[in-house]
């Protein structure tokens, strides 16, 4: 594998909507406060937990995020409801997460400057996909007119550098060209917003990157990939349990228990000490210390996470510019969170200068890339 594999553009689309945390907590908080009554004498019997109040200072403390980008917004802040209105589409229509994908895709071409006829490989990785089959990175193919092959794969928090993975052996290994890797992260149906733990966590976002041989890309700002690394390691402490199967098993599929649902502290104290492991045997590879590198490209789960994570790595904290926060406005972002923060933050970055991009959260995995700027 003696070629050179370049990141040669990104993409990033976000919905029109947002919800603020004061918007999401004044809507959980009547959710709860009215379920308390109406539950009263049960609760008071000891039968039923009463629902705790949600706080938006909590929120911003605990995690960083201030509010989040949705797809769409009807239902979510609805107690009578308390998730999204998304409208059924046909089998002729596009379908949302591909809607999405193509957004975000034909963005990333801009910016590789290249066009659909170019690419010969599509890869659409995300959290969840909205149906089995035909794979949605195929409708994507079909949507833009690309020639070659397509498929889609799931890898929860890591879908997005994993795809990166994948898509830099096939450029090395010179089964594909140009491969475009897209992100449609459609995290709002599988929110339970009547959960005060997770119910500000997500939002939704699509990214989109072009990976390509350095000997045909031309764009303005192109990042070698000196290597990739990944690891996974089974944990149950961060869930989603629907599937196909819940038709026969006799549950409710949309049950709390069946949407995401986690135990937030232990993953906080179980994936920080694996990441900082993990990035700091990769960058050994190449015989870089932390201090060599000029942008950490994180991923967006939690802003204290991110802090102690590159603070172990540095020995210092570090600046918003060497490890940006992109929480803030787009919530977590599962894949998509690191893409985001290299769309947003690299274009200051001088040749030579190196780059690492990692994401880690559910599975355990935790997947990245050491990147040299042309
Ligand atoms: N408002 C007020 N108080 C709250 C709230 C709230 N909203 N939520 C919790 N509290 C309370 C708790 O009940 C607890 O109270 P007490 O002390 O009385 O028991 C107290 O606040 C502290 O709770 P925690 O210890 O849980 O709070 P933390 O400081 O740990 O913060 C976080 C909670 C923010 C969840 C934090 O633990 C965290 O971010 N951990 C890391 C989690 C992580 O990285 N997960 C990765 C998930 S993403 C992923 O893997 C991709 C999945 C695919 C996408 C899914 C799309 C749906």
């Amino acid at each position: 594998m003696t070629s050179t594999v370049v990141i040669s553009g990104s993409g990033l689309w976000k919905p029109a909507h947002s919800i603020s945390n004061e918007e999401l907590v004044t809507a959980y908080n009547a959710y709860a406060t009215r379920f308390n009554q109406q539950h009263e004498i049960a609760i008071e019997k000891g039968e039923l937990d009463s629902k705790p109040l949600s706080s938006a200072e909590f929120i911003e403390k605990a995690s960083g995020i201030k509010s989040r980008h949705v797809y769409v917004k009807d239902g979510i802040l609805d107690i009578d409801r308390m998730r999204p209105r998304i409208p059924v589409r046909s089998e002729e229509q596009l379908s949302d997460q591909a809607e999405m994908a193509i957004h975000a895709a034909k963005k990333a071409l801009k910016s590789a400057n290249k066009t659909a006829a170019d690419i010969d490989a599509v890869i659409v990785s995300c959290a969840y996909t909205q149906r089995s089959y035909p794979a949605l990175a195929i409708e994507v193919q079909g949507a833009l007119g690309i020639q070659g092959f397509a498929f889609d794969m799931l890898v929860a928090c890591s879908a997005a550098t994993f795809a990166l993975h994948r898509a830099y052996e096939m450029i090395a290994a010179g089964t594909a060209k140009r491969v475009l890797v897209i992100n449609p992260e459609l995290t709002t149906p599988q929110i339970n917003f009547c959960d005060r733990d997770s119910h500000f966590i997500f939002g939704d976002v699509a990214t989109a990157m072009v990976i390509e041989n350095s000997a045909t890309a031309d764009s303005a700002h192109r990042f070698e990939i000196l290597s990739t690394k990944a690891v996974t390691q089974y944990s149950n402490n961060i869930r989603s349990n629907f599937g196909y199967v819940s038709h026969a098993n006799d549950v409710d599929p949309f049950a709390a228990e069946n949407l995401f649902h986690q135990e937030g502290r232990k993953v906080f104290k179980e994936v920080c000490p694996m990441a900082v492991e993990h990035i700091s045997e990769h960058l050994q590879r190449h015989q870089l210390g932390a201090d060599n590198v000029s942008r950490w490209w994180l991923h967006q789960a939690n802003i204290n996470m991110n802090t102690l994570i590159s603070r172990k790595l540095l020995d210092r904290q570090p600046t918003l510019q060497e490890a940006p926060i992109v929480l803030d406005t787009f919530a977590n972002t599962a894949s998509a969170g690191s893409i985001i923060a290299f769309h947003l933050h690299h274009l200051d970055l001088q040749s030579g200068d190196i780059g690492l991009l990692c994401s880690f959260g559910a599975g355990y995995s935790i997947g990245s890339l050491v990147l040299k700027k042309q």
